[in-house]
């Protein structure tokens, strides 16, 4: 008789693009197969909980619909024929095809493209390596961080605060454009822990009654892009009641007196007229964090997703500042730990043959890169070959017609390395499987917690499945790149990026599975001084002197205001287009990730667009009809769902479905722009006018 199956439970780390890099058990039950995942009890800021999606991770490793072997396109583009081919026969292809791109057009017509797929940092930075030693064209990063982490920085001066366990200590917690209980549940772990805890009040601001509104004491449901009106009626408030706290800004800040006299004019109605809000909600929530001084603001990425986004972050950063939280256990505010953890990824990356002079091509404008906009391609030459490791542009990109007529040519070669067939990997000329994180070493760290962590190969993949460090490895030996970091296995760069950090040894963190990173408290609270040379936190930031790796100043941004400000560049609706659109994320998909398996797909129904029912009462819309969202970037149909949680003339679509989920292939992006938000780039997915009708 066979002995029964032993389930083992392993340490892991979620390898998705979510701030709670959640700690996992995953269970084990062979050499070949997960089952349950749980969160892990011992990491105190995933404290045993995960999202239901990443519990049921089986459905996503062992889906009947992964990539198992290399394919080749066999018919015209984006039609799905391909035919199976061996791995050497793949990268010889690859390698071939990317050297006669560099010898006709130069090495910068090869575009490695790649993203947060898994946050590894191995699998997901090791493209760089061979950018660099080929010195292919850069890649610009903008499509997530960039209009959240300067205007947080623009105030601080770094980005880190203080420690998010500590929101189970604040006795108000202030949740600000994120839907936290989708995008990273663990937040409202330690939210609601205060609130039975210490009787904490709940705040949280949205442009739609999200899960986490609901949840909320106090919701405020505002107008997309307006929250920078909000922070500074606030403020304004703070001031006018005796609530500011002038001792801590005389101590810590640049330019109290200036800030008040410049509020004095952004009175609560004023700001009413911009959000949407009422006085009452205004004073009330002013009242609430100026009475409380450990209000701990966590300030999400939704509300930077705005052409002013960078403005409103450094404005809600800026409340904290007035009332003196920053000073308090479980106050201040909290947006990335990023900051904190120093790494030295020289190996990974190969920083060390980087060179300086080779362009950089924004990841949000792959639409404008790949159709031949000369100034995206910064007057250089055509792309003529992508490889793509992590990302879903076809899906996630804005600008989605360019982006797909970009994909669609004919001289364009184009490599992805995916899990799945999805928009991208469809519209490819090869296609490699990948690995999953269970099936491969590597190494993490929190986003939205202080931990570095080990995720190690728990099962072996399936079919003929190559890690993404496989790969960079196999096609810079064929394409004669040079750098000790092709010579190292996953395990060896872990080591090395340790111990160059001073973070100790792969083998000791094998044996400690993690290590929390979090900086004393002083510094965490910036009690010790802002991250200025005076340690004073900017009112009035030098944005142009903001430490944030970038490409320079973009957009609008001689037209920055210089304190914070509602700063009237979003895209206003007006007569053709009477809608503001927000695309926020569903809460059962991650991006475009977990669209693929059925109980995602099941609970999110199909593609949908909430609509007030007064403005869809004025279109003869009912509950359930197709409808068509246009402007001049494209049109999208998808079916009308009629919620109060809207307010009047704003259209929130959970997102991202794939294209194929709408009636004519069009996805949301379709509606998105690409175009460069100040102050260094950016996409402002949530920040679109449209029209609405009834097909
Ligand atoms: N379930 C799920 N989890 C995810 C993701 C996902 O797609 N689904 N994505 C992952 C990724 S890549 C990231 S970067 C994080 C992002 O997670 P978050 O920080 O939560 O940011 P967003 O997802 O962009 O949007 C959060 C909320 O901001 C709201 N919002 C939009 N515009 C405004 C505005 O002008 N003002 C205000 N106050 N709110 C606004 C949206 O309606 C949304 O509810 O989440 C990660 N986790
Ligand atoms: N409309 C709208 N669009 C958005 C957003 C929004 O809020 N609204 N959010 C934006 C944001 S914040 C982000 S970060 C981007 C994210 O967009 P993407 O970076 O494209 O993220 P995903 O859609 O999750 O796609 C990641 C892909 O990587 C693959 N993958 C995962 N792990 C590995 C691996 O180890 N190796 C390889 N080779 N592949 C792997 C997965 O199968 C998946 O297809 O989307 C942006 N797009
Ligand atoms: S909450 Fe985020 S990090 Fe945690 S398991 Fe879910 S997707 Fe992964
Ligand atoms: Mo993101």
């Amino acid at each position: 008789m066979n002995a029964p199956p032993r389930i083992t439970r392993r340490t892991s780390v979620c390898p998705h693009d979510c701030p709670s890099a959640c700690s996992l058990e995953v269970e084990i039950l062979d050499g070949r197969t997960m089952g349950r995942v749980y969160g892990s009890e011992e990491q105190t800021y995933t404290a045993g909980v995960i999202c239901a999606k990443v519990a049921r991770y089986a459905e996503r490793i062992h889906h009947p619909d992964r990539l198992l072997h290399p394919l080749k396109r066999v018919g015209p583009k984006g039609s799905g024929q391909f035919e199976r081919i061996s791995w050497d026969e793949a990268l010889d292809l690859a390698a071939a095809k990317f050297l006669e791109a560099e010898r006709e057009f130069g090495a910068e017509s090869v575009w490695p493209y790649y993203y947060a797929g898994t946050m590894g940092l191995v699998m997901r930075d090791g493209i760089n390596r061979l950018r660099h030693a080929k010195k292919y064209s850069g890649f610009f990063s903008t499509i997530c961080i960039n209009l959240a982490w300067p205007g947080f920085i623009a105030g601080t001066g770094r980005l880190a605060g203080p420690d998010p366990r500590e929101m189970a200590k604040a006795d108000c917690v202030v949740i600000w454009g994120t839907n936290a209980v989708a995008t990273q549940v663990n937040v409202m772990t330690h939210a609601t822990r205060a609130r039975k805890e210490r009787g904490a009040k709940i705040v949280a601001v949205d442009v739609y009654e999200t899960a986490t509104v609901k949840q909320a004491d106090l919701g405020l449901v505002l107008r997309p892009g307006t929250d920078g009106a909000l922070a500074c009626a606030v403020m304004h408030v703070l001031f006018r009641e005796g609530l500011a706290d002038r001792d801590y800004m005389a101590r810590y800040a640049d330019a109290p007196e200036e800030l008040e006299a410049h509020l004095s004019t952004r009175t609560p109605e004023w700001a009413a007229a911009i959000t949407g809000l009422t006085v009452t909600e205004i004073e009330a929530f002013a009242r609430l964090v100026g009475t409380t001084k450990r209000t701990f603001f966590r300030l999400g990425y939704g509300f930077s997703r705005q052409r002013n986004g960078a403005v409103s972050m450094h404005a809600a950063a800026c409340i904290p500042t007035v009332t003196g939280a920053w000073a308090h256990e479980g106050g201040g505010a909290f947006h990335s730990n990023s900051g904190i953890f120093g790494w030295r990824k020289t190996m990974i990356e190969g920083l060390d043959v980087m060179d300086r002079s080779v362009r950089q091509l924004d990841q949000s404008q792959i639409g404008r890169v790949l159709t031949g906009d000369p100034v995206a391609l910064r007057h250089g030459p055509p792309v003529k070959a992508l490889l793509i490791q992590n990302t879903n542009p076809v899906s996630v990109a804005p600008e989605q017609e360019l982006v797909k007529r970009g994909f669609a040519r004919e001289d364009l070669f184009t490599v992805v390395h995916e899990q799945f067939m999805t928009d991208t990997a469809l519209m490819a000329d090869l296609v490699l499987p990948a690995t999953m994180f269970a099936e491969h070493d590597d190494l993490y760290q929190g986003g939205g917690h202080q931990y570095v962590a080990l995720g190690p190969k728990l099962i072996d993949p399936p079919g003929e499945c190559r890690s993404n460090h496989e790969v960079i490895v196999a096609l810079a030996k064929r394409l004669d790149a040079k750098h000790p970091g092709f010579d190292m296995t996953s395990r060896e760069l872990i080591d090395w990026t340790l111990a160059h950090s001073n973070r100790g040894t792969l083998a000791e963190l094998e044996e400690k599975k993690m290590i929390d990173c979090q900086p004393p408290f002083d510094r965490a609270h910036y009690r010790d001084g802002f991250g200025w040379k005076d340690g004073r936190f900017r009112f009035k930031p030098d944005w142009a002197k903001v430490p944030f790796a970038n490409d320079g100043p973009m957009g609008p941004f001689d037209a920055l205001p210089s304190l914070p400000d509602h700063w009237a560049v979003i895209e206003e609706a007006d007569a053709r287009h009477p809608f503001r659109l927000a695309t926020s994320p569903a809460r059962n998909y991650l991006n475009s990730s977990f669209t693929e398996t059925p109980t995602s797909r099941a609970r999110e129904g199909r593609p949908t667009v909430f609509v007030h029912p007064e403005d869809a009462a004025a279109l003869g819309i009912a509950e359930g009809d197709l409808v068509a969202l246009s402007n001049d970037r494209g049109e999208v149909k998808l079916h009308a769902k009629l919620f109060e949680g809207v307010k009047r003339g704003v259209l929130v679509a959970e997102s991202i479905w794939p294209n194929s989920a709408y009636a004519d292939g069009r996805g949301i992006n379709t509606l998105t722009g690409a175009d460069q938000a100040a102050p260094f780039g950016g996409a402002a997915f949530h920040d679109n006018k449209v029209a609405l009708r009834r097909t």
